[in-house]
């Protein structure tokens, strides 16, 4: 059983591990730091005991201990970024063989989505942009889907849990992200940034359908949106 949505990215399960890994370091720093703090506490509380020192850490025998827990907070850092290496260079490097390439562009307060059109290129006068509010993003599963970041006004931020992926949306930057979703169905983008009154009210959706499905969507949307120049 798993505390978080289900995962269905073929990098979510990388993830998640490294939440239990942090997770795990965290804890035990707490729990002790917990124990330092009170343990004395109760030891000291009812005896007859001298007065506090006033320690300013400089003496050896001081220091040690402040040595120790640093070398220690610094060493868990370092494992956590030696675990993470692969996991962070999978997802911040884009894959070459990106199967469906779109542009998501965020505006207070809507997911828009950019369909390449019947050329597959981005940026050209056949794309299809849908731009309504609670829409859904279709794509297959199986596939690299590399996407466009973008920005109309304010910082949003493009979570889509199911896969593990989130990332911001800057004003005036183009971010390339992509995921692969592993499973049919429908999931939840929402958006993890303040970013306006209607904040709660920015949420649309991924549905991933087989390439079946998904091709039968994309015909359709790009009959519907030929270009006023095309003719048959
Ligand atoms: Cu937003």
């Amino acid at each position: 059983m798993s505390i978080f949505p289900e995962n269905v990215s073929t990098y979510g399960q990388a993830i998640d591990n490294l939440f239990w890994l942090i997770l795990a370091f965290v804890a035990f720093a707490f729990f002790v730091s917990l124990f330092i703090l009170i343990y004395p506490l109760i030891k000291y509380s009812s005896k007859k005991v001298n007065r506090a020192e006033y320690i300013t850490g400089e003496k050896k025998k001081h220091f040690k201990w402040i040595t120790i827990a640093l070398v220690g907070l610094l060493l868990s850092d370092f494992v956590i970024l030696y675990v993470e290496h692969d996991t962070w260079g999978e997802i911040e490097s884009v894959p070459s063989k990106a199967d469906v390439r779109i542009a998501i562009i965020a505006r207070q307060w809507n997911w828009i989505f950019v369909y390449p059109g019947p050329d597959g290129v981005l940026g050209t006068t056949d794309d299809v942009t849908i731009d309504e509010m609670n829409s859904s993003l279709h794509v297959p599963i199986n596939a690299n889907i590399v996407f466009e970041l973008r920005s109309q006004d304010v910082i949003h931020s493009f979570f889509l849990a199911n896969t593990r992926l989130k990332q911001d949306a800057l004003p005036g930057r183009t971010v390339i992200r992509w995921f692969n979703i592993t499973k049919p169905g429908k999931y939840d983008i929402s958006c993890t940034q303040i970013c306006g009154i209607l904040h709660s009210k920015m949420r649309n959706f991924v549905l991933a359908e087989t390439p079946e499905q998904y091709k039968h969507f994309t015909d359709s949307l790009y009959n519907a949106n030929k270009p006023a120049t095309a003719s048959n």
